[in-house]
């Protein structure tokens, strides 16, 4: 059976757009993914305790057939892919992909809470995710 997970990408180093731009290709090529919807670029003011550059963010709505697990393992090697460097926490990168939201999927260990616990911070992902989920949903 295949879930409905969402995807964010967020970028506030180097080039965002092309980062972006590749990372939805990298995405794509996950086996066993299909990219079905996706938001906008946006650019987003930095949320968070540092102060940063502006991020270009966006939303992916994807079919798949991994488990979270697998899914986050993928989307860590598409960052890794991009030079992400671990610095600060919350600090900038050239490329975050969080799984924000798992359709009929709750859960929480020591590597992945779904939904993501930062979704009440965030007043972009709320409206991506009305938006990606309201289209699904014939709204
Ligand atoms: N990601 C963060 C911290 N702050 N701010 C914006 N606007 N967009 C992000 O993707 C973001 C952030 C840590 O993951
Ligand atoms: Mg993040
Ligand atoms: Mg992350």
């Amino acid at each position: 059976m295949a879930d409905t997970a969402y995807i964010s990408l967020g970028s506030n180093l180097g080039d965002r757009d092309a980062i972006l731009s590749r990372a939805r290709t990298a995405i794509s090529e996950i086996d066993g993914v299909e990219v079905i919807q996706a938001t906008q670029v946006e650019e987003t003011d930095p949320v968070g305790p540092i102060a940063q550059g502006r991020f270009l963010n966006q939303m992916l709505a994807v079919s798949t057939k991994l488990s979270p697990h697998e899914l986050l393992t993928a989307l860590q090697g598409i960052e890794h892919f991009e030079g992400r460097e671990r610095t600060a926490r919350w600090g900038p990168r050239t490329l975050d992909l969080d799984i924000v939201m798992i359709d009929n999927v709750e859960m929480s260990d020591e590597v992945l809470t779904v939904p993501h616990p930062e979704i009440p911070n965030r007043d972009f992902w709320q409206r991506e995710l009305e938006e990606l989920r309201g289209a699904r949903n014939g709204r």
